[in-house]
């Protein structure tokens, strides 16, 4: 009897709470990614992240007075949606934000018409060193072009494997596999390695025989390769079916474990920088993993990275002394320093591009596993 009279007591005293408490703005946030398309396995598991993040920052209390809502949309890998998506955004929604899109060549389509209207975006799977963030001061990222983990993942491949001689496979049709292989080239020319060979395809293609053929008859002792998740796998299981056994080094669109998948054992051994490690025993990332878990998903590092697109915009709303208008989160872009996140602890570089510490995972067992 007792007992049950405090609990009545405590929910009147909660009643009475919220009734003083100042009403909650509610700040949306756009989040424009690919659900549909060639870049769906992205959209699937950035979608997770994003909304395990809106509920973490939520019940966190972190932003006393303001409530962050996510609008999702599909973007379908295209310009052309990307570029609706962002107007719907920014003329009908109102958004404070956006996080997106998927693909960097959507980006480049999509992210202009924000920049005109003044509207932030945070990229969190755009890894093209070029035309993303320098489209303007109002596009910043989280993710970590192909420059930032390339270069060191294949220098550190370098010194444990010893490659002389590299072949290059990579999609002409695509922003990002584009950017990608030019990463490849410039950062084998810097580690000394001889490039034998170059052969390319396009996204619609599933038949790679000709250009493996091609570079097998090269005899190269690495075989790097820029291309989304689906064509990634189609390549390394036709190079292995050929009987090539050349050590594999994939760009950003082999870290999904869609590859893995679809690739099967052929995937097995494959090399990729990421910029998630998914070993870190940070708590800040074992949290994470925890909460993804719970929610009955098995985080990659897209998810990681869309999870820490809504924390840094959180963390600009903070800063911004809890104001959320799409002038208060570009103003608190600027503040953010540091702040923990499944990434590691992240800052903006001057040029607006995420900084934090890359790493190298190699598939193994049907998993990604860190190299140590
Ligand atoms: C980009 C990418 C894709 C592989 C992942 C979404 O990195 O388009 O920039």
């Amino acid at each position: 009897m007792r007992f049950a009279r405090s609990i009545g007591l405590l929910a009147v005293a909660a009643l009475a709470a919220t009734g003083t408490a100042r009403a909650e703005q509610v700040v949306k946030i756009g989040v424009a990614i690919s659900l549909t398309g060639p870049a769906a396995v992205y959209g699937a598991t950035q979608k997770a992240g994003v909304l395990a993040a809106v509920d973490h920052v939520n019940k966190s209390g972190m932003l006393k007075g303001v409530k962050l809502e996510a609008v999702i949309e599909d973007d379908a890998s295209t310009k052309e949606q990307g570029i609706a998506v962002f107007q719907r955004f920014i003329n009908k929604d109102k958004v404070a934000a956006i996080i997106g899109p998927t693909l960097s060549n959507t980006a480049t389509a999509a992210d202009p018409l924000a920049q005109a209207a003044k509207v932030p975006v945070v990229a969190v799977s755009n890894t093209a060193p070029k035309g993303i963030t320098d489209i303007g001061d109002y596009i910043w990222r989280v993710s970590l072009t192909e420059y930032q983990v390339i270069v060191p993942a294949l220098k550190r491949m370098q010194a444990k494997l010893g490659f002389k001689k590299a072949a290059l496979l990579y999609g002409n049709d695509d922003a990002f596999t584009q950017a990608g292989y030019a990463v490849m080239k410039a950062s084998l020319e810097d580690t000394g390695i001889q490039i034998v060979g170059t052969q390319t395809f396009a996204k619609p293609d599933r038949d790679y025989n000709a250009q493996i053929t091609a570079l097998k008859a090269l005899n190269p002792d690495i075989l790097m390769v820029s291309a989304l998740a689906e064509n990634a796998a189609g390549i390394v299981a036709q190079a292995r079916q050929l009987g090539w056994n050349v050590p594999i080094m994939g760009g950003n669109g082999f870290n999904s474990p869609a590859f893995i998948k679809n690739g099967g054992p052929a995937a097995e051994g494959v090399m990729v920088g990421t910029a998630w490690n998914k070993a870190s025993t940070d708590p800040v990332n074992q949290a994470f993993i925890a909460a993804m878990k719970a929610r009955g998903s098995d985080p990659d590092q897209f998810c990681a990275q869309a999870y820490t697109g809504v924390l840094v915009v959180a963390e600009a709303i903070r800063l911004s002394g809890g104001k959320g208008s799409r002038e208060d989160v570009k103003n608190g872009f600027l503040k953010v320093k540091d702040l923990p996140t499944p990434l590691g602890k992240f800052s903006f570089l001057p040029s607006r591009d995420g900084d934090h510490a890359a790493a190298v995972q190699v598939v193994k067992g049907g998993k990604f596993e860190i190299l140590q």
